[in-house]
């Protein structure tokens, strides 16, 4: 039997973005969905998030480093991240906290690092970064191949699907096996030359029974000033970074940017989850 599985990576809350990839996903054919982690922060629609991945009965959810930190965060009252960041973590928690409802927010929180799923004989890790961590520069692009080798180290899957790096790739492990990137839907960057641009990235595996008959890594266009709208209709913190992202496929979320923002809006006087809940619900 045919299938092919859309894989969706780091859509990080834009919802305008994951519309576009599901749409161009059902025209292409998808029959399965698998998400990889980071489905929200950042962006100002998390719910409408989950939502569209619910409506096309998504296969795999793993947890991602920004759902870990709503995980952190109800255990310990700290995202575990330092300095500016951790400010940012806090608010934007707090944002989606307020935007999530209640029950989406602790299963967010607690999902898997790891999921393994079959189609046919054919077996698929799933993970954000690595198996037993979803955070972490291991798993970057030009990365040394022992990490990539950990993603299957102890699995009996055959290929490994993660994400986090937002950078779309395809490579082999030390034992041959696959392991596809298939960048991100929400918040594409790149510090090159040549793909400037803000076009929401995923990836297509297209299987006839156990068989890999192809990898295709596809860029979607999409409006995004329903996105901005929304940002600003919420007043989402950090939108500034947010929408410049959008607008020009560069990072803005630099350690430097950050602490430019906090201080902008005042925000280096909040340290404590439990206090900037409380405020917000
Ligand atoms: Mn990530």
């Amino acid at each position: 039997m045919s299938r092919n599985l859309c894989l969706i990576a780091d859509v990080h809350g834009n919802a305008s973005a994951l519309k576009a990839v599901l749409n161009d996903a059902a025209k292409a054919g998808c029959t399965d969905y698998l998400s990889v982690g980071d489905i929200t922060k950042r962006g100002p629609q998390p719910q409408e998030c989950v939502n569209l991945l619910r409506q096309v009965k998504t296969k795999s959810w793993v947890m991602g480093n920004h759902e870990k930190t709503y995980h952190d965060m109800l255990v310990d009252h700290d995202p575990h991240t330092q300095g500016a960041k951790k400010i940012m973590e806090i608010i934007l928690n707090a944002y989606d906290y307020f935007y999530l409802n209640d029950l989406t927010y602790q299963w967010l929180a607690n999902l898997p690092y790891l999921q393994l799923c079959q189609f046919e004989g054919l077996k698929i890790a799933i993970m954000h970064s690595l198996p037993n961590k979803p955070w972490g520069n291991e798993t970057n692009p030009r990365s040394d191949q022992e990490n990539f080798d950990q993603m299957l180290k102890k699995s009996a899957a055959d290929l490994a699907v993660y994400g986090h790096t937002h950078k779309q790739l395809m490579r082999y492990s030390t034992q041959d096996r696959l392991v596809i990137n298939p960048g991100s839907v929400g918040m594409p960057t790149t510090s090159g030359t040549w793909q400037h641009n803000n076009l929401a990235q995923y990836a297509i595996l297209r299987l006839a029974g156990s068989d890999v008959l192809g990898v295709e890594f596809r860029r979607v266009t999409y409006d995004i000033q329903p996105e901005i709208m929304a940002a600003h209709e919420r007043n989402l913190p950090y939108g500034d970074l947010y929408c410049g992202l959008l607008r020009t496929g560069e990072y803005t979320y630099s350690v430097e940017q950050i602490e430019e923002y906090n201080q902008r809006h005042q925000y280096d006087s909040i340290t404590n989850f439990k206090e900037y809940f409380a405020w917000k619900k």
